[in-house]
């Protein structure tokens, strides 16, 4: 791929989170989240058949058998002979409930990538630390939630009671969340999105420092696509509950050690494009706010190779864009 085509295919991946995140940001607050889904799913699929690629969704909603749409394994772009190869990582909508409850944090993601930079990570959990820039080599899903703070917080040159962590609300960081809380750092409980939360880690103004805690793998490789992108720093590790799950993992993952730590680089690596839009609002991005006539998104684009991150603001045309609207 020439650096030329690398850059337009950056631009041009904002244009499909976009299309995913107006179609389910229609249907915020309805509580239906298998319906917000729905839409982002299919607006992104259809906006996916106009890119110059040779893709191959790798990170997607499921298994073929079970996802009608962007499943794992399937084609998409335009697929013309000279299109370049890349295997795609995706989530048309992540924080289904946050979008159809109204709640801050949905977003429209993708990740793109020469062929085999993406961890096969199947649909289970994994755990995970992640930390911005400053914080590269320095963290360890290994040590403990103090351990991770006192570092973090000495070369932020901060106290550590002036960090603050994310962490999903769940009953199984119960331990973790009261770790966190005897070091005296800050939290903010999350209902959902975690990819949200590593992202926000590495954004200054975001006022998160670093996320904690058990959330999906596929969001795991997500989110290191970002913090590729963005400089910072994140580990997981596979965590099973069936052995069902294992059995899955060794299938999926060939020869690797699927109880290994996995680095940054084993979840992600190589040239990276990454695009999300916010479909609410969230610690990095705007949601999707309409008015006569159209609607304006806030994405992030960015590419590894270069480090640069753009933040798109984009005003959109129902009439000249009818596919946007309800009749599209
Ligand atoms: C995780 C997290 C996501 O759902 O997958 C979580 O990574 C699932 O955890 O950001 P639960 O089964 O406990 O809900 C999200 O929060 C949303 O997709
Ligand atoms: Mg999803
Ligand atoms: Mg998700």
């Amino acid at each position: 791929m020439t650096p030329v085509d690398d850059r337009n295919l950056a631009l041009e991946l904002a244009r499909v989170t976009e299309a995913a995140a107006i179609a389910s940001a229609r249907s915020m607050g309805q509580g239906d989240p298998t319906y917000s889904d729905q839409m982002a799913v299919s607006a992104m699929r259809a906006a996916f058949d106009a890119m110059h690629i040779n893709g191959t969704v790798v990170i997607g909603e499921g298994e073929r058998d079970e996802a009608p749409m962007l499943y794992i394994g399937e084609e998409v772009g335009c697929r013309a002979p000279h299109d370049p190869k890349m295997d795609i990582a995706l989530d048309p909508l992540e924080g289904t409930n946050l979008c159809a409850y109204g709640r801050p944090g949905a977003l429209a993601l993708i990740a793109m990538a020469p062929q085999g930079c993406f961890l096969n990570a199947p649909d289970i959990y994994m755990k995970k630390i992640a930390a911005g820039p400053v914080a590269r080599g320095a963290i360890d899903l290994d040590a403990s939630p103090a351990e991770n703070l006192h570092r973090l917080a000495e070369l932020k040159g901060v106290r550590v009671e002036e960090l603050t962590a994310m962490i999903l609300d769940r009953p199984r960081h119960e331990e973790v969340i009261a770790a966190i809380r005897k070091t005296g750092a800050r939290i903010r409980l999350i209902e959902d999105g975690d990819v949200d939360a590593a992202i926000a880690t590495c954004r200054p103004d975001s006022g998160i420092d670093i996320m904690f805690g058990i959330g999906g793998a596929p969001e795991g490789v997500l989110a290191a696509a970002a913090m590729q992108c963005l400089g910072g720093e994140i580990q997981g590790r596979l965590m099973f509950y069936k052995d069902e799950e294992r059995q899955r993992a060794r299938r999926i993952m060939g020869d690797r050690d699927i109880e290994a730590l996995l680095t940054m680089h084993d979840l992600a690596h190589g040239e990276i494009v990454f695009a999300a839009t916010g479909v609410t609002n969230g610690s990095i991005l705007k949601g999707v706010r309409f008015f006569a006539g159209g609607c304006e998104t806030h994405s992030l684009v960015m590419r590894s190779k270069s480090g640069t991150v753009r933040t798109i603001e984009a005003m959109h045309d129902f009439e000249r864009k009818p596919a946007y609207t309800l009749e599209g």
